[in-house]
């Protein structure tokens, strides 16, 4: 296997080099309980992880590069991108979802309606992860759900949106360009919304299962249960995800300044450097709502999400002071 066309390029190579230890890297395709799925110029083969990875460490995450050491993942090489989210179960952590992806697809089903809201969370996660966030929309061939789609590309404030079918081929050449030669592109999106079909569609083959959707209420079975790298032909590699709705930020600031780079770039003008934008005088943001610069519910979004991220800096301070209480 040429690990070049899973993204392997002299960057990495110096990387390896520049740590003086191990001359096997490989791929992390995906992960479960303490075992992970490789590609290295041996091929595929799955490897143990977490028995032997010392306290600290980092674990590995589809999408890495790790230094093989026999069987065993060795190190993983520090990563360039890297997608973090609130663990949904225990909020108090962060949880990596996939690691050096240069895209995130943000997938939506054009069956349903489209929610700018939950797909403003995904984009903050890929920008804050370094990443360029894309929004896919899926199932072209289908009507849309209702009125919420004529608004989509207004409401994405400049992000790229791609129209795609599975079932047509639409839109799948434009997603290939964007992945080739050697670039990564991982897959978020709620279950049902199409994304393993995108990638069935990409790669040419019945890749991975797909779910039937319900017909009462469409909602999706979940058939994708761990998050998978796969190799396309064209060029590049996508990382089919299991559906989740929406993603609870983890102290993501800097992905919501980008993502709302125009309400930022007014905040940098309000009378106060710390301006809530409520009801400070000189308030800029509130300014241009008022005059009908900016749309009111993106800067009521925007503000939510900064609100979120405040009760979560609280919920950490709160923490590591018992922590220390404790001590
Ligand atoms: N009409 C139509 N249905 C699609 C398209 N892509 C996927 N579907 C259907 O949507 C359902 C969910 O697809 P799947 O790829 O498993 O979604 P995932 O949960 O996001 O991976 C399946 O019933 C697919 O047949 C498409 O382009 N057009
Ligand atoms: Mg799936
Ligand atoms: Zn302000």
């Amino acid at each position: 296997v040429d690990v070049a066309a899973y993204g392997w390029d002299e960057r990495w190579e110096r990387t390896l080099t520049g740590r003086g230890g191990g001359t096997r890297p490989a791929r992390v395709l995906r992960v479960d309980r303490g075992e992970c799925d490789v590609v290295s110029a041996s091929g595929v083969e799955r490897v143990a992880s977490d028995s032997v990875r010392a306290q600290g460490e980092l674990a590995p995450a589809a999408g890495d590069w790790v230094v093989l050491d026999g069987a065993t993942v060795g190190a993983v090489l520090p990563r360039r991108t890297v997608l973090v989210r609130r663990d949904p179960a225990k909020a108090e952590l962060a949880q990596v979802l996939v690691a050096n992806v240069d895209l995130v697809g943000v997938v939506c089903g054009r069956d349903r309606p489209f929610r700018i809201g939950r797909v403003e969370r995904f984009l903050v996660v890929a920008e804050d992860g370094g990443a360029e966030g894309v929004v896919i929309a899926t199932k072209a061939d289908h009507e849309p759900a209702d009125d919420s789609w004529s608004d989509a590309a207004a409401e994405l404030a400049g992000t790229r949106l791609v129209m795609t079918s599975a079932r047509t081929g639409a839109g799948i050449a434009e997603l290939r360009r964007l992945l080739a030669p050697h670039r990564t592109m991982a897959l978020l999106g709620e279950s049902g919304a199409g994304k393993s079909s995108l990638v069935n569609a990409l790669v040419g083959e019945e890749r991975l299962e797909i779910g039937a959707v319900r017909v009462g209420d469409r909602k999706g079975r979940h058939t994708t249960r761990a998050r998978e790298l796969v190799l396309v032909p064209t060029g590049g590699t996508v990382i089919d995800t299991p559906g989740v709705r929406s993603v609870g930020l983890w102290d993501s600031r800097d992905g919501i300044e980008q993502v709302f780079a125009d309400i930022a770039e007014l905040a940098a003008g309000c009378r106060f450097a710390d301006c809530a934008h409520g009801e400070e005088p000189g308030c800029e943001v509130r300014g241009a709502v008022a005059a009908g610069r900016l749309d009111a519910a993106r800067a009521q979004r925007y503000l939510a999400l900064h609100a979120e991220l405040d009760v979560q800096d609280q919920r950490r301070a709160e923490q590591s002071w018992a922590v220390r209480r404790r001590r």
